[in-house]
């Protein structure tokens, strides 16, 4: 038996830039969409939201992220929810629908550098042409997209700087062409494409195309576990993780946040790292609760959560830009983890090294190749540029997974260069910026109101002159979109109302249902009533429904169980236990129809259900056994208009 001691305790380590260069450094940032993962944001009191956005976007503060990314709104379900469209119609054109341009303005505002880049996830049924595929119709489809840019300078002044293709779906050669000369007619010719936002496959069709290489300005790739692949740094392209991350942002999110910025680079190199998404900002219910750099998931009550990827972030970005220079001199540590360094070419130096054990650094996807990291020494030697540094700024985090006494980005002393080198001794989980630059700042706000559940007593009138935004508070739509609308030939009360406003079904990214919803709540409300004044606009074959204990949402909401109660436009009535009305709980004659408003109220309390129309019994006595608990909704029997007001709950 041999037994190896490491005597001399430290582990040799070069910073050079003598040796050359590496690549460029395009930065970090947040992804909003893919969809409506910052739906509840928008609804935060002041000062609480713009706290949120100075966390996430105000330099040397929080994560100063260096580039936003957002969905092209395609009015269809896009895993939390559906983005409404600027071109719900053909004839329709509309750069105000949603949130992404305030959220744009809003990162613009704090960070006027910040890099814009927008894709789409889902296009508006017209774009298919009456497919489930964009690319048949490829001018209509770059039509389409260019609209969005253009109309992002027009309306909000805001320049976008790369746009993407189709969100993890097959890629178009022709499509990226015909996207790349519609860009370039009208002027557009600085902004790049990424392509094809999914695995790195496109590359090998790069290199036998040289249209298509040209076309393309940056690859992007989703979850690459850190590496690429020959054929993609064969381009000579850039290369981007432009989705990434999508882990449950607790500390081991932070872990795995904290080695993929790291080693995106080094393996793989990777020179910008798009996290999936940028803020936890919809009912954690829907799909993958809490895959944001942080939470916002109250706007009733105030409360959010810095979770700690923003403060590991901020080792990176806030002691670099995009335009630095990734050393050459980048790898993994002997005993586990890995460093970069970067320069901006003028005698500065960030250094970022990470320790992150297997388990403590698990991503969502792709699985995780076993390794060992164990507490060292390193011993770090600077030279050329470097060389005749005497000191650098310490950032320090330390996950902490046993007592749950973690430190995240705290500011130590500065390390004394002794001859251009220096030592740290490293502990497993932890993160190291050390640096020239003197401008890092742990921002801190006063702790926000504590977390509360959704209000049991909720109304919505709709009435508002001028809303900021066009969706209603706290309704997150799951299929179509419902929009506030005014409605000035109403001659009663009803002039201020939601309105659903897709009337075909989109080139889906997901499995959108065949009927509409949005839903709103408490998932885990079992005994309420909720009421709503409804109005079906299509004769005869209309019909809208109001439900309770509505189980799922996003991308599974085709198969949304709950007590849904619905009218319809021939004057009958239905009771199912699922969106997709297979499962009938009672039917029958309710005398309602298109035109006229009618007021729908269902309680559901224990196993049963029961349901009024106009104020009198409907039906009653229901039997309702599954789901236990859900979220009220209210939506559509197909993809039609319909009208909402006067929408209320009353929950236990
Ligand atoms: C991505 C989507 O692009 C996002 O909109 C969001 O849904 C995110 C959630 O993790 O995931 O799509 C993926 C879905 C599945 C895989 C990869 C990406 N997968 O199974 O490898």
């Amino acid at each position: 038996v041999f037994l190896c001691l490491r005597l001399s305790g430290a582990d040799d380590y070069v910073l050079d830039d003598n040796v050359g260069l590496g690549r460029r450094f395009d930065g970090i940032g947040g992804l909003s969409g893919g969809g409506a993962t910052t739906r509840l944001l928008v609804n935060y009191a002041e000062p609480y939201r713009s706290q949120i956005l100075d966390y996430l976007f105000k330099p040397n503060f929080g994560a100063s992220l260096d580039i936003i990314k957002v969905e092209i709104g395609g009015d269809a379900q896009t895993t939390d929810g559906t983005e409404p469209s600027h071109m719900h119609n053909e004839n329709d054109e509309n750069y105000f629908r949603g949130y992404e341009w305030w959220l744009m303005k809003e990162a613009k505002k704090r960070n006027p550098n910040i890099t814009l880049v927008a894709l789409p996830w889902a296009f508006p049924g017209w774009v298919g042409h009456g497919t489930n595929w964009p690319y048949d119709y490829p001018d209509i489809t770059a039509y389409y997209v260019v609209s969005w840019i253009i109309g992002a300078k027009q309306y909000h002044d805001l320049d976008i700087d790369y746009i993407g293709i189709w969100n993890e779906r097959k890629f178009n050669s022709n499509y990226i062409k015909v996207l790349r000369d519609t860009l370039d007619k009208v002027g557009l010719t600085h902004i790049g494409i990424i392509a094809a936002d999914d695995n790195w496959g496109i590359s090998v069709a790069m290199i036998s195309d040289s249209y298509l290489n040209d076309a393309v300005e940056v690859i992007g790739a989703h979850y690459p576990g850190t590496t690429t692949v020959m054929e993609a740094l064969l381009t000579g392209k850039p290369l981007w993780a432009s989705e990434d991350y999508s882990t449950f942002n607790d500390d081991i999110g932070g872990g795995c946040w904290a080695r993929i910025l790291n080693q995106n680079y080094v393996n793989g190199k990777i020179t910008a790292t798009i996290s999936w998404n940028l803020i936890a900002s919809y009912y954690e219910d829907l799909s993958f609760g809490r895959d944001g750099l942080m939470t916002a998931e109250e706007p009733w009550s105030g409360n959010y959560v810095v979770e700690s990827p923003i403060w590991i972030t901020a080792h990176t970005t806030q002691f670099t830009d995009p335009g630095w220079t990734y050393l050459q001199t980048v790898g993994h540590l002997v005993q586990g983890g890995s460093y970069v360094a970067l320069t901006d070419g003028q005698g500065n130096l960030t250094i970022v090294i990470e320790t992150m054990s297997h388990n403590h650094s698990q991503c969502i996807r792709p699985p995780l190749p076993a390794f060992n990291v164990s507490a060292q020494t390193a011993r770090f030697q600077l030279k050329g540029s470097f060389g005749s540094l005497t000191s650098l700024q310490v950032w320090h985090s330390k996950f902490d997974f046993s007592t749950q006494n973690s430190t995240f980005f705290k500011k130590l002393a500065p390390t004394q260069l002794v001859d251009g080198s220096f030592t740290l001794d490293l502990d497993v989980d932890e993160v190291y910026t050390l640096t020239t630059i003197t401008t890092g700042q742990k921002g801190v706000y006063p702790p926000p109101p504590p977390t509360a559940p959704f209000p049991k007593v909720y109304k919505d009138d709709f009435k508002v002159r001028n809303p900021p935004f066009t969706e209603a508070p706290n309704f997150a739509d799951q299929t179509g979109v419902f929009e506030y609308f005014i409605n000035l030939t109403d001659p009663g009360p009803h002039v201020f109302t939601l309105r659903q406003v897709v009337t075909q079904r989109p080139v889906t990214w997901a499995s959108d249902a065949d009927q509409t919803i949005s839903v709103i709540g408490d998932h885990s409300w079992q005994n309420l009533t909720v009421t709503c004044d409804i109005f079906i606009e299509t004769v005869k074959t209309g019909g809208v429904f109001i439900a309770a204990r509505v189980d799922q949402g996003g991308e599974a909401v085709r198969n949304a169980k709950g007590v849904f109660f619905w009218v319809f436009a021939d004057g009958t009535y239905k009771v199912t236990n699922d969106i997709a009305k297979k499962s009938v709980l009672a039917e029958g004659l309710s005398g309602t129809q298109a035109g006229v408003w009618h007021t729908l109220s269902l309680t559901v309390k224990g196993d049963f259900a029961s349901g009024m129309l106009n104020g009198y019994p409907l039906w009653k006595s229901a039997v309702v056994l599954q789901p236990k608990k859900g979220w009220a909704a209210i939506g559509t029997s197909t993809f039609e208009l319909a009208q909402f007001d006067n929408f209320e709950i009353q929950a236990e």
